[in-house]
C-alpha cells in the first residue's frame, strides 16, 4: 500500500490537513516516518515555487500523486456554479492553471470544494449544468497533457451538490471524459453512502485517488471505520493509486500522522 498524507503549501482555514507551514521541514518528517508521497494543497500554482518543491519532495524521495485546489473556494470564493459568470470563468481558469504542475509531478487534480455550493437563487440544475460545463471544459483542457481530474463527493454539511459515490458516478456520465473521475473520501461517504465498500465497487476503476480519516475525522485506527474491510474491497478493484491521510491535527499533527502510519501499515501486515 502506498501511503501519502495531505499538506498545505499555504495558510488556510480547512482544518483536515495535519500539517501546515514549513513545507521542507514537513516533508522531511513525512519521510522519515515512512510516507511514501505527499499530498499538496495549492491555492493557486502562481503563489508556489515548481522547483522548489520538486527539489524538497524529491530530496526525500517522495512523489506527489495529487494537488488539493480546495482552498481557492475556501480563501477567494472561487467555484463552478457561481452567479456571477467572472467568478466562474475564474475558477475554471484556475483549475487549468494546475495542469502543468500536475503532469509535472503526474498528480491527479483534485476537484473538491471548487465544485461549490447551490447559491440562493440559482437553482440546484443550473448549479449541476454548470459544474458539469466547467469540469467538460478542464478535462478537455487536461487531456492532451495526461493529465486526470478526480471529483471528490464531498458530505452534505460542506455543499449541497455532489455528496454520495452515487452521486459522483452520476456525474461522470454527464460529464463523459475518459481522464475525469472521483476521489473517494471514507469520512464523507461514513456520512453518506449506504456502504462504503458497495461505493467502492461501484466506483470500480474511475477511483483515481482515495482519502483516508475515521469516522471523527481523526487519523486511522481513532473511530469505528473498518478499515481492513474497505481497503480489501479498495484494492479489490485494481486500484494502484495512493491512500492519502486527509484528518485532523489531533491530538497533535505529528502524533496523528504516526499513529495513521503505523495502524495502517499494521493492517498490511495481517493481511
Ligand atoms: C477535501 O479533500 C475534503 O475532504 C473536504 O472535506 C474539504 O472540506
Ligand atoms: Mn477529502
Amino acid at each position: 500500500m502506498k501511503l501519502s498524507i495531505v499538506l498545505s503549501t499555504q495558510q488556510a482555514q480547512f482544518n483536515a490537513v495535519a500539517f501546515k507551514g514549513d513545507l521542507a521541514a514537513n516533508v522531511a518528517k513525512i519521510a522519515h516516518w515512512g510516507y511514501d508521497g505527499v499530498e499538496l494543497a495549492i491555492r493557486d500554482p502562481k503563489l508556489i515555487d515548481l522547483d522548489q518543491i520538486d527539489a524538497i519532495v524529491k530530496k526525500h524521495g517522495l512523489v506527489m500523486p495529487a494537488i488539493g485546489t480546495g482552498q481557492a473556494w475556501g480563501e477567494e470564493g472561487l467555484s463552478f456554479p457561481d452567479p456571477d459568470p467572472q467568478i466562474r470563468d475564474a475558477a475554471i481558469e484556475r483549475v487549468k492553471s494546475h495542469i502543468p504542475v500536475a503532469a509535472h509531478f503526474d498528480a491527479v487534480i483534485i476537484i473538491g470544494l471548487l465544485r461549490g455550493i447551490v447559491k440562493p437563487g440559482v437553482s440546484q440544475a443550473q448549479a449541476l449544468a454548470w459544474v458539469t460545463e466547467a469540469l467538460q471544459e478542464c478535462s478537455a483542457a487536461a487531456a492532451p497533457h495526461g493529465v486526470r481530474l478526480a471529483l471528490e463527493p464531498i458530505n452534505r454539511y460542506e455543499t449541497s451538490l455532489i455528496n454520495s459515490v452515487a452521486d459522483g458516478l452520476d456525474l461522470i456520465e454527464r460529464v463523459g471524459a475518459d481522464n475525469f473521475g472521483l476521489l473517494l473520501d471514507t469520512f464523507h461517504m461514513n456520512i453518506e453512502d449506504a456502504s462504503i465498500e458497495g461505493s467502492i465497487r461501484a466506483a470500480g476503476d474511475r477511483i483515481f485517488h482515495f482519502h483516508v480519516a475515521d469516522s471523527n475525522r481523526w487519523y486511522p485506527g481513532a473511530g469505528h471505520i473498518d478499515f481492513r474491510s474497505l481497503l480489501d474491497a479498495l484494492f479489490a478493484t485494481g486500484y494502484n493509486g495512493y491512500v492519502s491521510g486527509e484528518f485532523m491535527p489531533l491530538p497533535d499533527a505529528d502524533t496523528a500522522a504516526q499513529e495513521a502510519i503505523r495502524y495502517l501499515r499494521g493492517l498490511k501486515q495481517e493481511e
